[in-house]
């Protein structure tokens, strides 16, 4: 057999195969290095920097414990921290992953309300639902604590306390909504009423996301609370602040300048905060659920949740082990937050701010938050049941964990937004998972079970071929840690499934099947490397797939290995009996996800039929005061984003009368681009009004339904631009 020729094939690069991988620390700093350095200053530069962590801490944001948990939790925080964590665990780092479930807030106070039982209540049930569910999908915690519990109330006013006799807070007495009825202050988003600038009568307390504008409560014309529907009523109350614009300048040196490798999605937020300038942030709340504000006059104050949840990781820490100190007070320890987008701010900002006021812990090295997973076209939605349950999810796919750990890993939101539909789904199972990854595993062991009862074969002339494949074998999990370490899981995924196509590709280039029959001598060489690579498989796809794995280790009859075990190719020992494999994944049929659609429809139906009850009728105006609303008809000239904001687009409009510039606040559903040439309508007498410092002048009409979805008002037929609408 002529080898020579195939050799380049497998990408054969030992030299930088065998440069020994730092332990997650500084990577463009490694690279730089790396590229300085010879060879064997590598080797001496990795021990310095290996020196730099002992060890890590890594955080997943608390879930509220209000609801269950869906696919897109799990895409956007969960699977990736277990990824990262079971990596380190494999390289036999110190690690410990810290998680819980966010018990206070106001979301969950009311949702009590509504169900006429306590908050602990729905704690209760939904910590528990939740942790089971991360048990479940192998979502492998060192601890999931809880924020009710005591050692969380001690750990958080012991917190609060030492900011407090340190001077670090201020205090304030403003003038609050409060609502009589239901005897509780009203935070922001529990107060709607109009909008002053659009006139939206669904506005609410912090923002009108009709016009995109943020508000305060007093700005609403008739607010009304959502609690009660009473007139709320203005009431002072006293509230201890966070002065973050203290902590401006340190912040921006801390993230700006020193943490330039944070992912541009994590970077950029942060600097748009930190360029609009940062305010004081009341820590506490009026609320009688939550950790009591541990000072006197503090009757019926609690920690404001984004204060006490963060503190969370701390306690949960503390009640894993005695030794928690070390994890976050050691600068050798290494602590990683992750979150999805909409945590950015309290994780990069607030609470290093606290912990930088606290003055003895850690801060975070990085926060590697993911954007949002939306389903089937969808934003996902608890409100809407558009989500797919990882309770559900377990009911209809039992013992599939592993497929949707998969699915969701190889489209996760890394650095967009992105959409999980079960057609995809379908095809990552079918075409990669069975067809790639399960064919390679059983055909290797099928046909080790045939030629050798199951007995490793043993390994005689090694060809050029072969020893490219094993050189490749330490080429790919390089590759893949590199990947895992900068916190690119979609290609660290991508890379680790490059082993089991390489292993394909063995197997039909070498075909033992054929050679069976002219040089048995030289099957066994190719089964023991083939059993090689499976090997190997177990171990750079353990993090990943760590059912399948591990179900794949007992077939091997091996013990979970190290992951500087990849690589080596006697992984499998010549003469280790192999048991009788199953099949790693099954394909799934079109009817089975078809079902899934379906019902994803139905919700959709159900709830449009639902929403189709319009809201009730206005009160009356006269014809008078109707005439004196300027409807017309216009086109749309040019559309673009008012930078820094994602919800207003700056419009350039022809109304007939004049070319006029509009800010709307329509943003998120509509492109630019699409709107160029459209016919719409327009108030076009609306007071002019600066928005984000460009002049508004009229409104675009849009019909919005119960959804809040937003349609364009536009004339059936083409008319002039200018037409009056009557
Ligand atoms: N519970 C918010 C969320 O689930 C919050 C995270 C707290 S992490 C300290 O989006
Ligand atoms: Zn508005």
């Amino acid at each position: 057999m002529d080898n020579k020729g195939k050799k380049k094939k497998y990408n054969l690069s030992r030299f930088i195969g065998r440069v020994p991988l730092c332990r997650c620390a500084i990577v463009p700093l490694r690279h730089f290095l790396l590229y300085l350095c010879s060879f064997k200053n590598t080797i001496l530069l990795s021990l310095i920097i290996m020196k730099k962590y002992k060890r890590y801490l890594v955080t997943s944001a608390l879930p509220y414990a209000n609801g269950p948990l869906h696919i897109g939790h799990l895409a956007g925080v969960y699977v990736p921290s277990d990824i990262y964590t079971r990596y380190l665990r494999l390289r036999g780092e110190d690690v410990i992953s810290i998680c819980g479930s966010d018990e206070h807030g106001v979301p969950i106070t009311l949702k009590a309300r509504n169900e006429r039982v306590s908050p602990q209540e729905i704690v209760d049930r939904y910590h528990s639902i939740n942790k089971k569910a991360f048990e479940d999908f192998g979502i492998a915690f060192d601890i999931y604590s809880r924020t009710s519990n005591k050692i969380h109330y001690e750990t958080a006013s012991d917190f609060f306390l030492k900011l407090y006799n340190n001077g670090e807070f201020t205090e304030k007495t403003t003038e609050q909504y409060y609502d009589e009825e239901a005897g509780t202050f009203l935070a922001d988003r529990y107060i709607m009423g109009t909008c002053p600038h659009c006139g939206n009568e669904n506005a609410y307390g912090d923002q009108c996301e009709r016009c995109g504008t943020s508000l305060s409560p007093s700005d609403l014309i008739n607010p009304h609370s959502t609690v009660s529907g009473s007139k709320p009523v203005l009431k002072e109350t006293l509230h201890w602040y966070l002065p973050l614009d203290k902590y401006e300048p340190w912040l921006k040196k801390w993230i700006l300048e020193d943490h330039k490798e944070w992912k541009t999605n994590v970077y950029g937020q942060c600097k748009s905060w930190l360029d609009q300038g940062l305010q004081p942030r009341a820590v506490s709340r009026d609320l009688d659920w939550g950790v009591p504000v541990p000072v006197k006059n503090a009757t019926g104050k609690v920690l404001y949740v984004w204060f006490d949840a963060p503190i969370g990781y701390i306690s949960a820490t503390r009640e894993l082990t005695p030794d928690w100190e070390k994890y976050w007070k050691d600068s050798d320890t290494r602590m990683i937050h992750f979150i999805g987008k909409d945590n950015i701010v309290f994780h990069c900002i607030i609470f290093p701010a606290m912990l930088n006021a606290e003055g003895s812990y850690i801060l975070p090295d990085n926060v590697p938050a993911n954007e949002f997973l939306n389903l089937e076209g969808d934003k996902i939605s608890t409100s809407r049941n558009w989500a797919v349950w990882l309770h559900e999810y377990l009911e209809e796919f039992p013992g599939k964990q592993d497929s949707l750990r998969y699915s969701l890993c190889a489209s996760a939101p890394e650095t967009k937004d992105n959409d999980f539909t079960w057609k995809e789904f379908q095809a990552r199972n079918n075409n990669e998972l069975v067809a790639i990854l399960g064919n390679f595993v059983n055909r290797t062991l099928v046909l080790t079970g045939n030629y050798y009862s199951g007995k490793v074969p043993e390994r005689s002339t090694i060809t050029a071929d072969d020893e490219a494949v094993l050189a490749e074998i330490r080429r790919i999990s390089e590759n893949t840690a590199e990947a895992i370490e900068t916190f690119r899981f979609r290609e660290a995924l991508k890379e680790a499934m490059n082993l089991a196509r390489l292993g394909n590709k063995y197997l039909a280039d070498a075909e033992p099947w054929k050679v069976i029959k002219t040089d048995p001598e030289r099957v066994k060489t190719i089964l023991n490397i083939a059993l090689q690579i499976t090997g190997n498989l177990t171990i750079v796809l353990e993090p990943f797939l760590p059912f399948s794995m591990e179900k794949l280790r007992g077939w091997l009859n091996i013990n979970s290995l190290k992951w500087e075990d990849a690589g080596r190719s006697d992984i499998l020992p010549a003469g280790n009996q192999i048991n009788k494999p199953g099949f790693l994944f099954e394909k799934i049929e079109d009817d089975v996800i078809n079902r899934q659609v379906e019902k994803l429809m139905a919700t959709k139906k159900s709830k449009e039929a639902a929403g189709s009850k319009a809201v009730p009728a206005k009160d009356p105006v006269s014809f008078e005061e109707f005439t004196r609303i300027d409807i017309r008809t216009a086109t749309i000239l040019e559309a673009e984003k008012v930078p820094k904001t994602t919800k207003l687009l700056k419009l350039k409009i022809d109304t007939g009368i004049d070319t006029r510039t509009i800010v709307s606040g329509i943003a998120e559903y509509f492109e630019p681009q699409s709107l160029i040439g459209k016919q719409i309508s327009i108030v076009a007498n609306l007071e002019p009004r600066k928005i984000k410092g460009i002049e508004s002048k009229g409104m675009i009409l849009m019909a919005e339904d119960s959804d809040g979805k937003l349609v364009l008002v536009s004339p059936l037929g083409k008319v002039n631009n200018g037409s009056l609408i009557k």
